[in-house]
């Protein structure tokens, strides 16, 4: 059935709007058509405190896929091009022919982190509502999904940082675990530069010697995969120091006694030998976390990407309460979330186990509100799926799904184990791909469909401090080129009922707006309670914090101020103990790999590798290697390396770094490589893949 799509008014003005890729959303202005060349003009905004001015090269850049030829422009089927009624026709016929066979779960879902809040909700309640499948999940569960687990599981509530970016200039001291916000997220730095201005002290952990360790006071260099023997090491040496804050301890946590009791055995010499780091820093590191009347711990993705990811975060969270930080002014733990709106797709329902407003899919109170917002019976909502990596393998197998729609994400460049991955999608009778781009997944699918990108379309992003914010249309899509809720539309308007009702084009609305009000309904009285923001008060108020029930309320900057969002508002420690990665190094895989990113490139690459400035930058894999393992293997700068474990291999050019450990290499994952390597050992709780170590072998091409 065609139906109409919005009608779009002309743009003229330049909109203020934020950067489409990471979580920090810098603000920017974006003039269209400047000086009648068609180019988009990219200015910073000052109003937004996480950037006030700054923008890294990505986001200087970011205009250029607007405008030029690398994008996709009509829809593909079978890589032929097709008008959009046939190839929505074609998605439609097959699902209906699938699922008549495989049952609802034989169709599934895959969402992105990059997608506006309006997008994951609406993907969450297309893949519930008219779908039926419980199969859905996002790319987020790559990202910070084991912070979030332990935040919950501590406080009660995931807010990447339960305080605004600038309380970090306040604090005295900053730990930062794992994160190289120097090149991923630049204009963060100027917070921490701020702080240590002020004298505080930055304490970077990380195996290499980053652009941010640079930075730091002190820079612990740990194995890959040893955090968690380190955050344990650090709390016996903040008991035994007489760190500990008791009156905090006593007044809002419980379970303390259990912790400190289970890290007596993490004697400083004994941590040194496990993470090679020096029980002299060790001891600095507390002692410059203890004397700070406010200090801050941070996690980023190298502490978090592991298979015990969870508790490794617990045991920094652990040491965390331990200091008495957490909901004091200036002071805390926060996640470094990653991905535009890494924090608002994680609430409203892409993920396998939640539905909208963090609530959880198998709590029956929790149904029971959606349903009711969404028209329909709770009994009809299906239970939780599988996660990220274990829907994606299971992908064409006889138990699991048969097709995949795909929005915002490109698993064949960031999936672990990605040749396997591959196969999976190959395997699937129908792949469909919402995209901007052709990208190596796109590349795979049956169906393609060009999608609006950012500064063509309205909607909110929910950044790392959990502030929503607007994003603003500054041009019009090309002509031919849907947006994702239009497309969305399209499908529920061919596998709904029909009708104009809930489970047809009444409950899927193509306007930003539409859903979002339908959104704030839907998460009144979760944990992320969006009910009373509105378009007009972001714009207003430069952003509003989350939880904001009812549109008297003024947001929620700090949340833990008052007390935990835990039943008895205590924070909890959770005791747990160290072990080896999944993958240790051994005779056959001497060496550990460790995977990350560099400034110019976005992700998986589907983006920024399309872009002039940013290619001339790297245009290529490489392996950062330390000069004495260098010259172990008669290797020197600009050969190429094969990087082989028991996955598969890849080759990538040497740069030959003392920055690094000699028994640790470094690869980016922004080109197609480095995840042909990787380990998919997966965390109990938060199924999060260990990206940042598995073992490999090094061999000179040629
Ligand atoms: N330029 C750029 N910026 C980005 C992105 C991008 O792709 N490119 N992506 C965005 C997204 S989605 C995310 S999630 C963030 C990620 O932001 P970060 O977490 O800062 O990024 P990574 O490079 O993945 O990892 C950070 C550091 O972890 C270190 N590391 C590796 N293994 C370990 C370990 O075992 N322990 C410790 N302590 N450290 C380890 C690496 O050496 C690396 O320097 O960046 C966001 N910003
Ligand atoms: N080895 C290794 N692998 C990793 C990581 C690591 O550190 N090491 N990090 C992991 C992390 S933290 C993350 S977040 C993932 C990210 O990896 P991916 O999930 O692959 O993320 P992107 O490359 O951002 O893919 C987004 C895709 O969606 C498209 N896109 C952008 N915006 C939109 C939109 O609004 N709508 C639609 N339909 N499409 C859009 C882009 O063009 C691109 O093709 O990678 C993970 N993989
Ligand atoms: S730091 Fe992140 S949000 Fe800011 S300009 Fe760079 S990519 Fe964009
Ligand atoms: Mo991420």
């Amino acid at each position: 059935m065609p139906i109409s799509l919005p009608a779009r008014e002309p743009v003229k003005a330049p909109a203020a709007t934020h950067c489409p890729y990471c979580a920090l959303q810098c603000g920017m202005n974006v003039a269209a058509g400047t000086g009648g060349t068609g180019a988009v003009e990219i200015t910073p905004r000052l109003d937004v405190p996480a950037n006030s001015g700054g923008l890294c090269q990505k986001g200087w850049t970011a205009g250029e896929l607007l405008t030029g030829g690398a994008r996709l422009t009509t829809p593909l089927l079978h890589g032929e091009p097709v008008g959009w009624d046939e190839a929505l026709d074609f998605v439609a016929d097959r699902i209906r022919a699938l699922q008549a066979e495989h049952g609802p779960d034989g169709v599934a879902v895959f969402g992105g982190g990059g997608l506006t809040n309006e997008k994951a909700y609406l993907l969450g309640k297309f893949a519930r509502v008219v779908l039926g499948t419980s199969q859905i999940d996002y790319n987020g569960r790559f990202c910070m999904s084991s912070a979030a687990a332990a935040s919950n599981r501590a406080f009660g509530l995931d807010r990447g940082l339960p305080f605004p970016i600038t309380d970090l200039a306040e604090a005295g001291a900053v730990l930062l675990a794992g994160g190289n916000m120097a090149e991923t997220m630049p204009p963060f730095v100027r917070h921490l530069t701020e702080m240590r201005r002020r004298g505080g002290r930055l304490v970077v952990v990380d195996p290499r010697l980053t652009a941010t360790a640079r930075l730091a006071d002190l820079h612990l260099q740990p194995t890959p995969g040893t955090d968690l023997a380190l955050a344990l090491g650090l709390l016996h040496l903040a008991v035994a120091e007489g760190h500990v804050d008791a009156a905090y301890v006593a007044g809002r946590t419980n379970g303390f006694e259990a912790v400190a009791t289970s890290v007596a055995a993490w004697w400083p010499e004994r941590v040194e030998r496990v993470t090679g780091v020096p029980v002299a820093q060790m001891r600095l590191a507390v002692e410059i976390l203890g004397a700070a009347d406010r200090a801050v711990i941070l996690t980023g993705r190298g502490a978090e990407q592991h298979a015990k990811g969870t508790d490794t975060v617990t045991a920094f969270i652990n040491l965390a309460l331990a200091l008495g930080l957490p909901g004091r002014p200036g002071s805390g733990y926060g996640c470094v979330t990653g991905q535009g709106n890494g924090q608002g797709g994680r609430e409203h329902g892409q993920k396998a186990d939640q539905l909208p407003g963090y609530r959880k899919i198998d709590d029956p109170a929790a149904r029971e509100h959606v349903a009711k917002v969404w028209g329909i019976d709770p009994a009809e909502i299906p239970g939780p799926g599988r996660s990220a990596y274990e829907l994606l393998d299971a992908l064409g197998t006889p138990s699991g799904p048969r097709a995949l729609l795909l929005f915002g994400s490109n698993p064949v460049v960031s999936a672990p184990r990605a040749g396997h991955v591959t196969d999976r999608l190959r395997s699937l009778d129908l792949l469909v791909v919402s995209d901007l781009v052709l990208s190596e997944t796109a590349a795979l699918a049956d169906v393609v469909l060009p999608t609006a990108q950012w500064a063509e379309e309205e909607g909110t992003m929910t950044n790392l401090e959990g502030r929503v914010l607007l994003r603003r249309r500054a041009l019009d899509p090309p002509p031919g080129v849907r947006t994702d809720l239009e497309i969305i539309q399209g499908l529920a308007v061919r596998l709904g009922d029909g009708t104009g009702g809930p489970r047809g084009a009444g409950g899927f609305p193509a306007e930003a707006r539409a859903v979002f009000d339908e959104l704030r309904r839907a998460s009144a009285g979760g944990t992320a309670d969006y009910s009373g923001i509105t378009y007009e008060r972001i714009a207003a108020e430069t952003g509003v914090f989350w939880p904001c029930p009812g549109t008297g309320h003024p947001g929620t900057p700090r949340p833990f101020l008052d007390g935990f969002a835990t039943p008895d508002g205590r924070a909890n420690f959770v005791p747990v103990e160290h072990r080896p990665p999944e993958e240790d190094a051994d005779a056959d895989y001497p060496l550990y790999l460790t995977t990350g990113r560099v400034l110019a490139h976005y992700q998986s690459g589907a983006q920024t590798r399309r872009i002039a400035a940013l290619n001339a930058v790297v245009s290529e894999a490489f392996v950062e290697v330390h000069p004495d393992l260098a010259e172990r293997l008669g290797v020197s700068a600009g050969q190429r390396l094969r990087v082989v474990s028991r996955r598969g291999e890849t080759e990538g050019v040497a740069r030959v770094n003392p920055a690094i450990r000699a028994d640790t290499v470094f690869m980016p994952f922004h080109w197609a490589g480095a995840n042909l390597l990787t380990n998919p050992a997966l965390d109990p709780v938060s199924r999060m893949p260990e990206f940042k170590v598995c073992a490999v072998r090094l061999e000179r091409v040629g």
